[in-house]
């Protein structure tokens, strides 16, 4: 059976962006391939987190993954820092990767103009998710748009590994990137992707938003002044956005959706209305299982124990594949 992993950062509150690019896709697959999900923690510590915070943010983004539909009796849910493999196999990945490939990395780029303090764990991060999802012999990683030269890295670092240590190793994995939906924009900068860590609260739409803040968030998503409803992501990049974001949320095509309306006003109340609906039934079992921090934890547990197996096997494969010393 094909495999199937991905990860999301505990950094923050997850959005629309995140929902739409990739759990959602997740949810809806789990039952057609092995899919193995974390909540990828270590991540979060490359740029300086209050610790209470991390560790409640971890276990709600794993609660809010529960409501989102994903179901551990089908697939593997965990917390990356229970599975120490991920740090171990990380170390093979950094001395893999050049120090080129990383300088090349676009998020880097990003985060460390918007931060103070660049930590060294922020240049190499890349080569952690690369060991992310190689410790899974994955073959497809469901991502948004944002990750595509993060996983395109992954597939190189492992097929250099491969390479040098004379034998297939690791899997090479592939990325699948949901045609609508793949990067939604934040409403109020549509030239910025929505993101978690951007302060950019009127821009952004939560999950966890209530209906009426996610409508006055959409009605006064940023458009122009022509009021002519195209689908054309240079010209028109928010009123783009805003198709693409009804598209995914309806099914539609957002270029076919254009030919809908003559004016802003009708695309915004469509759009807030068509979100509101798809994250209702999200928040109602958010809402169930928010005071049941007991059941999430032992999901977790379950789940990493799962991981273990497999990572702990390719750990291993892959240590004495280049070269180290068995233990016993
Ligand atoms: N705006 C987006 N549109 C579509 N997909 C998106 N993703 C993120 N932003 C968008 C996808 O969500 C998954 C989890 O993301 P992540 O937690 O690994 O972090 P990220 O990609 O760096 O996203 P954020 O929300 O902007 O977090 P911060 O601000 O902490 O970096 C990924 O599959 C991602 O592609």
């Amino acid at each position: 059976m094909t495999r199937a992993f991905s990860g999301i950062q505990p950094t923050g509150d997850v959005h629309l962006g995140n929902y739409l690019g990739a759990v959602r896709r997740w949810v809806d697959d789990q039952h057609d391939v092995d899919s193995i999900f974390c909540v990828v923690d270590l991540h979060a510590l490359t740029i300086p987190k209050d610790p209470e915070v991390l560790r409640s943010k971890t276990l709600q983004l794993a609660q809010l993954l529960v409501a989102c539909g994903l179901e551990p009796e089908t697939c593997t849910l965990f917390v990356q820092s229970h599975v120490p493999e991920h740090s171990g196999l990380a170390w093979l990945m950094e001395c893999t990767a050049s120090f080129g490939e990383l300088s090349r990395m676009v998020q880097f780029k990003d985060k460390s103009d918007r931060n103070d303090f660049v930590s060294a764990g922020l240049f190499t991060y890349p080569a952690l998710q690369a060991a992310d999802i190689l410790l899974y012999d994955t073959d497809v990683v469901p991502v948004g748009d944002d990750q595509r030269q993060h996983i395109e890295l992954a597939r190189d670092v492992a097929t250099r590994f491969n390479n040098r240590c004379g034998s297939d190793v690791l899997v090479v994995p592939e990325h699948v990137i949901p045609p609508v939906g793949a990067r939604i924009m934040d409403l109020q900068n549509p030239g910025d992707k929505m993101s978690k860590s951007l302060d950019s609260p009127q821009g952004t739409v939560l999950v966890l938003d209530d209906p009426k803040t996610i409508e006055k968030k959409i009605k006064r998503a940023v458009t122009d002044t022509d009021n002519e409803v195209r689908f054309d992501v240079a010209d028109k990049p928010g009123v783009s956005n805003l198709l693409s974001i009804l598209g995914a949320a309806t099914g539609r095509d957002p270029e076919a959706l254009a030919d809908d309306y003559e004016m802003y006003g009708p695309l915004k109340a469509d759009t807030a209305e068509a979100v509101v609906e798809l994250l209702r039934p999200v928040q109602q079992r958010f809402a169930d299982l928010v005071d049941d921090p007991a059941t999430t934890t032992q999901i977790l547990s379950t789940g990493a124990a799962k991981a273990r197996e497999i990572a702990s096997a390719t750990l291993d494969r892959a240590q004495r594949a280049v070269g180290l010393l068995s233990p016993s």
